[in-house]
């Protein structure tokens, strides 16, 4: 059967390139299939994260997953390190995947940057938990952001290679990424070559979810363009990777395609687009941000959805890990 599965890393506030990227899809995909949301603490730590803040953060990304509609009552929203058998599968896994599959890939080496001989070896197999995260589940569709393609192709590498070494031909499903629509790779404000990120020290880079009014308003009208009006063609725009993000926005925003979007808008300059688009991010996230206030002023029910999902999850995974234990011919007992 067809089954969603994703996660978002608690590692701080989440822009708009997580919404639109993964967030927004998440929320729809629930109604289609069974679904599995979780929140990755064990792949936050991969990088240092402050133990004084890390479940504040697991439940602020919990809360975000319900304002933006979530219903915990169709999709199973649970912490990652609630569920041990994420890491139990990952070590198979482990064993499974070659080190030449991780050396190609191109996220490591971009948070590495330079000095990759102090960077924590868990950042090295992050794509091997993430593939132990997916199969866990036997999950078959993964919203992601345009960024994370690759992780997916070698998930679908290492079940591919786990069938074949142990004999089970379809043990595990071959999973698709579901990347889509014009908000699967939001750009930064700043640098329309660089992807909206977390981690960009410019907080002009990105719309965070709980940017009230002004924020958004603020960050769109400082938000880098050119001079000239919008072009007619998605070619010409192709051309000019700050005004097309702006328009890519816009369209993700609404729910429309970016050439919709230009046929609206072409000939008109920034001075007319960006209020328009401010307009457009402030009526669409305003609700979004007070929501998860809303949500993170109740730790108790937010722990209380989380700990109900835990649990399904781990009943959900059990009888997979305990068939590939056999498959692989651990003890047992
Ligand atoms: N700019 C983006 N556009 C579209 N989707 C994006 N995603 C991230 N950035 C964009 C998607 O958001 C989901 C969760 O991401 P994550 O929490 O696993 O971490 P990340 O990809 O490392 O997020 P950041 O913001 O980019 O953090 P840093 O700065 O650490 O690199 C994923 O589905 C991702 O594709």
């Amino acid at each position: 059967p067809a089954r969603v599965l994703s996660g978002v890393q608690p590692t701080g506030a989440l822009h708009l390139g997580n919404y639109l990227g993964a967030l927004v899809k998440f929320t729809r995909l629930q109604h289609q299939m069974e679904t599995f949301i979780f929140v990755a603490d064990l792949h936050a730590i991969t990088q240092w994260q402050d133990p004084a803040r890390l479940k504040g953060q697991v439940r602020e990304i919990a809360a975000a997953y319900l304002a933006s509609g979530l219903d915990p009552k169709v999709a199973t929203i649970f912490p990652q390190s609630a569920v041990p058998a994420h890491a139990e599968l990952a070590w198979v896994f482990n064993c499974v995947a070659r080190l030449g599959w991780l050396d190609r890939m191109t996220q490591f080496k971009d948070k590495a940057g330079k000095h990759k001989e102090r960077e924590s070896v868990g950042l090295y197999t992050y794509p091997v938990l993430q593939a132990a995260d997916i199969l866990l589940y036997r999950a078959t569709h993964v919203p992601v952001g345009e960024d994370q393609r690759q992780h997916l192709e070698l998930t679908r590498d290492i079940a591919a290679k786990f069938n074949h070494d142990f004999g089970v031909p379809g043990f595990f499903p071959l999973p698709e990424a579901v990347v889509e629509g014009p908000g699967a790779r939001v750009m930064s404000l700043r640098d329309g070559a660089a992807k909206m990120s977390k981690s960009d020290p410019s907080e002009y880079s990105r719309i965070n979810l709980t940017d009230d009014a002004d924020a958004i308003a603020q960050k769109i009208r400082k938000a880098r363009t050119d001079p000239e009006p919008l072009p007619d063609t998605l070619e010409a725009l192709a051309a000019r990777p700050e005004a097309q993000n702006l328009v890519a926005i816009y369209a993700a925003l609404d729910g429309r395609t970016s050439a919709e979007v230009l046929a609206e808008y072409a000939g008109q300059g920034f001075g007319v687009f960006k209020p328009r688009l401010a307009d457009l991010a402030v009526a669409k996230l305003g609700p979004v941000g007070e929501a998860m206030r809303r949500y993170m002023s109740d730790p108790v029910e937010i722990d209380r959805i989380l700990a109900a999902g835990a649990e399904r999850a781990r009943q959900v995974g059990a009888p997979v890990l305990a068939e590939v234990k056999a498959a692989v011919g651990y003890w047992a007992g």
